[in-house]
């Protein structure tokens, strides 16, 4: 009898999805959260058939290396900003991710960060729990409005609309800038207007950056386009760290060059700048849009989905729901 292919599962994910997977495969799955090397992880694929990664798990050319056995890597994740996409098709390596099942839930993060970041949440409730409300001034914790301001996008992919389409709720215009303009269609459905990069920002009282990370998006939004924003604007960031020139974010949020911002994302997370831990008009959590059970535990499963079909079996054998290299499939 042949050897069962061997799948490899970079972190903890539910026990049921694992149940699953063992159904049609030896897994080797990690019980705890940590970051392997990149020799580690070289040699971890080396021996496996599929792989299901966290946007951690680094893949490019030199890791696929005299890798003879791989054959799809399935991220736990939309972005796919730690996939080499063409060395992994080059090595004929399906790479896959988790689109659409997470749209409206990271949708409803962003909002929670702008509400949070607008209205001061976060020290408010530091400020309570540090047992400092003993009386308050009228005239104290004054956020900024949400309702019937300009709400901006940055980044109109599907997660982009879904924000786009709460902001009805809260009588906001809806702005947005994105490489490709939307068809008019969409644009009616989310009852958004297209503008340029600069009036976007210029214009914006609340902006929400949804765009991928690419080499060309790093510090897409830096000094010079924190420059440009409104003094009363919030900024938030739930796309990919590095999109954010941190540093900058942070002096400008200390000058009052901006009033607020809510980040999920880091430059070099888990690490933090410690400029951004200083400062009390930003609210800072690790990384958690996707996070609802519901949600996570619908993109484990289509990330378990993937690697069945890709390497042959299941309900859709040889047809994986969400492939990021499609053409590999039809060669
Ligand atoms: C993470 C995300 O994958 O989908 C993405 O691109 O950034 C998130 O959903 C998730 O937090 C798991 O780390």
């Amino acid at each position: 009898m042949s050897e069962r292919q061997r799948v490899w599962v970079s972190r903890p994910i539910f026990p049921e999805t694992l149940t699953t997977l063992g159904q049609y495969f030896e897994v080797v799955a990690e019980t705890v959260e940590q970051k392997l090397s990149a020799e580690q992880l070289k040699a971890t694929l080396m021996d496996v058939d599929g792989a299901i990664l966290g946007g951690g798990d680094r893949i490019d050319a030199a890791l696929l290396d005299g890798n003879k056995r791989l054959r799809v890597v399935a991220n736990l994740g939309v972005g796919y900003n730690n996939l080499d996409i063409p060395a992994l098709t080059k090595a004929g390596v399906l790479a896959c991710n988790t689109p659409e099942v997470l749209d409206e839930s990271v949708a409803d993060y962003a909002w929670a960060l702008m509400l949070a970041a607008a209205r001061r949440v976060g020290a408010a409730e530091r400020w309570l729990r540090a047992g400092q409300w003993h009386g308050m001034r009228f005239d104290d914790w004054l956020g900024v409005d949400v309702h019937g301001k300009t709400l901006g996008i940055l980044g109109m992919g599907r997660i982009g609309q879904a924000i786009a389409r709460r902001a009805a709720g809260f009588d906001m215009p809806v702005i947005y800038h994105n490489r490709h303009r939307l068809s008019a269609d969409i644009e009616q459905d989310c009852k958004a207007r297209y503008v340029e990069k600069h009036a976007l920002l210029a214009d914006s009282d609340h902006l929400i950056l949804v765009l991928p990370y690419t080499p060309e998006n790093r510090h897409a939004i830096g000094a010079a386009e924190l420059a440009m924003m409104r003094p009363h604007a919030v900024l938030v960031n739930i796309a990919r760290g590095g999109i954010v020139d941190d540093a900058a974010l942070a002096a400008a949020l200390r000058e009052g060059r901006l009033a607020a911002a809510g980040l999920d994302v880091f430059e070099g997370e888990p690490a933090v700048h410690p400029d951004l831990l200083a400062l009390d008009n930003a609210v800072l959590s690790p990384h958690i849009g996707s996070a609802t059970a519901a949600t996570r535990r619908a993109m484990a499963t289509l990330a378990v989905d993937n690697v069945i079909a890709a390497l042959g079996h299941g309900p859709h054998a040889g047809h994986p729901p969400t492939p990021i290299n499609a053409e590999l499939l039809t060669k």
